[in-house]
This record gives C-alpha cells, structure tokens and sequence, in this order.
C-alpha cells in the first residue's frame, strides 16, 4: 500500500461552512474530506485529513508526514502569514508540499499576500473554495513518489 497524501488545515477551518459563507463558501471541512478522499482515490491513494486551530499540533503531525506520508497538502488558515515555526517543520520534509487556500489572498489585505509556507511548496491551489483541495491533492498525487 502506498504511503498517504497528509491534508492539514489550520486555525478557524472548522468553522468553515458556519460562518462567512461569502468568503469561504458553504461546504463543510467534512465535504471537503470526502472530495478530497475521493480525488486521492482516483490516484490510488489514501488521505490522511485533519485540521486543528494550534500551532504545535500542526508541526507533530507536519513531522508525522515526514515519516509515514507521501507528500502534504495544507491550508495553514492565518498561521501561513505568521509561522516560522510552521516553515521550519515544512522545511525538514523531503516530500512534496503543496499549499492550498479557498479564498485567493492575493486579491484580499495586503498581510494575506504572502505566506512562509510559499517558501517550501511546489506550487499553491488558491480561489476555488472546496476544489481547491481537491486540485491541490491532484497535484500532490502527480508529485508524490509511488
Ligand atoms: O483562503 C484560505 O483558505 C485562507 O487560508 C483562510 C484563512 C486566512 O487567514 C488565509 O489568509 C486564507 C482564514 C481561515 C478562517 O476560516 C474560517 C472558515 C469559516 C468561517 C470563518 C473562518
């Protein structure tokens, strides 16, 4: 069995679909798991999906990936424009990271313009809401090692 795509989400995305439906849409982080399970399945592939609103949590499991994942998809929510230490972690990988977002920052404040985990991934999905993930798990399977 081929090791799976890790899919990690930061601080506040399990609100999504609850609030600021304008911005962020109306599915649920569990109808994006399932999208996202669905895509990797297409590849032959597993995801491992989890999202927490703590920084430390997301390194462990960033760290996890190191050893047990394929490549990683993550949407790192507010800590993408903050965490060095997120950076850092993402930094020890030899897999594939792929960066993904629902809303399109570059078109939202100016602080969203950027992100430290832009410095360590392949390439960024961003705009498409839920399909975002599921794009960004597509490009995570092409990428991954089999
Ligand atoms: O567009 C994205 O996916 C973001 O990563 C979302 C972050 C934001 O800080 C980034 O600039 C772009 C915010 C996540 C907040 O999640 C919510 C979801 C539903 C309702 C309220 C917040």
């Amino acid at each position: 069995m081929s090791k799976p795509i890790y899919v990690l989400s930061g601080p506040n995305l399990n609100l999504l679909g609850v609030r600021e439906p304008e911005i962020y849409g109306r599915q649920t982080l569990d109808d994006v798991r399932v999208l996202c399970e669905a895509r990797a399945a297409a590849f032959g592939r597993q995801v491992v999906f989890r999202q927490s609103n703590h920084e430390g949590q997301l390194i462990d499991w960033v760290q996890e990936a190191r050893t047990e994942g394929a490549a990683v998809v993550i949407n790192p929510a507010g800590y993408g424009h903050t965490s060095v230490a997120l950076l850092d972690a993402l930094k020890t990988l030899s897999i594939p990271v792929v960066e993904c977002h629902l809303s399109n920052p570059a078109a939202r404040e100016d602080f969203r313009r950027s992100t430290y985990v832009s410095l360590v991934a392949a390439g960024m999905v961003s705009g498409f809401g839920g399909a975002s993930y599921e794009l960004a798990v597509e490009a995570a399977c092409g990428l991954a090692a089999a």
